[in-house]
Order: C-alpha cells, then structure tokens, then sequence
C-alpha cells in the first residue's frame, strides 16, 4: 500500500512534467505490484482525481490537464492491447456516454476490465456533443446499441448533469432489449440512491471490481 502510494505520486510528477517514457515505466511498475485491474481502478483514478483537484485549485491550467489526460489515455490503449483474447467469449458488450458528456477515460478502463473477462467490446464514447440536437444524438446512441444487441452495456455518467439523458438511454434501450444487462455507473451516479432507477436498470457498484466481477 505505501509502496504503491510512493509510485503513484512519482507517476503523477512524471505526468505533470510531461514525461512519457517515465510515466510508462512507473506505470509497469505498478502493473506488476498490484495487477492491471487495481491499477484502473485505483492507480488511474487516483492520479486523474488528483490532476483534477489541482486544476481546480489553480495549479495547474487546463492545457496541462489535456496533456495528462492525453498521456494516462496513451497508457490505457497500450495496457488493453497487452490483453490477450484468445479462445471463446463470453459475449458483446457496448460501452458509451450520454449527449454531452465528454469524459470517456472510465469507457477505455471498462474496456480493459471487460476484455479481461472475454468480453467483446465496442466503445462508441467520445465527444457526442452537437449544438442542440440533444434528442437526435441520444437517438443514435440507442439505435446502435440496439442494433448491436450487446450481452452488456454499460452507459458512463460523469457530470450530474447529464444523468437525465443517461436515464432515457437506458429506459430506451430496456424497452428494446430484453436480455440484455444494462449498466448505469460513473461519477454522474454518485447521487443516485437505491431504487432510484428504474427497475431492470442495474445502478454500478462504487467499487468498480464489485460490478465487473457480478457481470
Ligand atoms: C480528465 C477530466 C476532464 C477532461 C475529459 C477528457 C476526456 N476525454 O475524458 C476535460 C478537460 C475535457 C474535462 C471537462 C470538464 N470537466 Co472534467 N474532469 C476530468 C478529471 C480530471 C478526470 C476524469 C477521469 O478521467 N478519471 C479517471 C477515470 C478512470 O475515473 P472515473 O471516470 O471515475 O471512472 C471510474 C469509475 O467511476 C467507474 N465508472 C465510470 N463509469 C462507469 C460506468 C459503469 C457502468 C461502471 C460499472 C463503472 C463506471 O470506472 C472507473 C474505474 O473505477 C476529473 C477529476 C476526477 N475526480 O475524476 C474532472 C471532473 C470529472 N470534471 C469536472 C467538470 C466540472 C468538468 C467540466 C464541466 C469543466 C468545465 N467547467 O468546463 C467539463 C465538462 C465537459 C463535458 N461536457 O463533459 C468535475 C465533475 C463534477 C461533477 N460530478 O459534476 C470533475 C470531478 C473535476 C472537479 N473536481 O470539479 N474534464
């Protein structure tokens, strides 16, 4: 536990400096004290929550939160890649974001979990704002997903304020998809209490490993 709190302050200097090579290497580092799984869910979120905070206070300007964010994204795709995907599996998942909701890093990590656990997965997250067309844009979410007809899907909610469409996708798309497991998790969620959703909607543990292990 020390050890890894050491290693993960030294990767967020790497971060902060811009560093690349050093970040790769004290994230392997990390991969190979507590596994990739914990470095998602604990190592990434704890540097990205961190860069968060002190671009808040002021410490840093928002360009240097793009590099980071840039760098520990880089980090992520080579880690999925690492994962081996052989043999069967056990079936398709789709992750995605609400309209305008910009924050895909947890689709990348998801990524990676799920790959972990033989899934196929198709991440259609990404930067879905356009102008007002909110009710189009939500409409092409759940027409993919439905067309895909995914095992799993996982919809990530960051900023609360977009929870209302996360919700209409997730009432569309349990309309339309009867066995299908629909997800609803991410910070976005954080307020959402028990019973809140509707029934059918399963509401993402906050311990991540939690819900990917019951999937
Ligand atoms: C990087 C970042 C950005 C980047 C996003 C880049 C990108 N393409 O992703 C940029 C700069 C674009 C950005 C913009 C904004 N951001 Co921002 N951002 C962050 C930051 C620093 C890191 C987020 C991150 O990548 N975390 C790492 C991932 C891996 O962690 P995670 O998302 O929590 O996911 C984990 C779990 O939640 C879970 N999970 C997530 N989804 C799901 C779904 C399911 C189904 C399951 C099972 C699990 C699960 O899995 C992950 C592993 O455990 C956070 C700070 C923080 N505390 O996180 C702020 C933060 C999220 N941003 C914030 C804000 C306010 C904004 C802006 C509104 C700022 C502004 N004034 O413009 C805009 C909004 C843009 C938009 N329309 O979306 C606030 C959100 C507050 C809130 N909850 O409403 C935060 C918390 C910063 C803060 N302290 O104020 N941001």
């Amino acid at each position: 536990m020390k050890k890894q709190k050491e290693l993960e302050k030294i990767l967020s200097r790497c971060l902060l400096t811009g560093d690349e090579d050093m970040a790769f290497e004290k994230s392997d580092e990390l991969i190979d004290l507590v596994g990739l799984q914990r470095f998602y869910v604990e190592s990434i979120t704890n540097v990205m929550s961190e860069t968060g905070q002190m671009w808040y206070d002021g410490e840093i300007g928002i360009a240097q939160e793009h590099m980071i964010t840039n760098i520990v994204r880089k980090i992520v795709q080579v880690n999925n890649d690492k994962i081996e995907t052989k043999g069967l599996i056990e079936g398709l998942a789709v992750i995605c974001n609400p309209e305008g909701d910009d924050h895909n890093m947890s689709n990348l990590v998801l990524e990676g979990l799920l790959k972990i656990r033989k899934y196929r997965v198709t991440n259609i997250g990404g930067n879905w704002y356009m102008g007002e067309k909110t009710k189009a844009t939500n409409k092409a979410i759940v027409d993919f997903v439905i067309h895909a007809r995914p095992d799993v899907v996982f919809i990530s909610v960051t900023i609360a304020r977009y929870l209302f469409n996360a919700k209409i996708i997730a009432k569309e798309l349990l309309k339309a998809l009867e066995d299908t497991q629909i997800y609803l998790g991410g910070l976005g969620t954080q307020g959402v209490v028990k019973g809140e959703l509707q029934e059918g909607i399963i509401l993402a543990d906050k311990d991540t490993l939690e819900t990917l292990n019951k999937v």
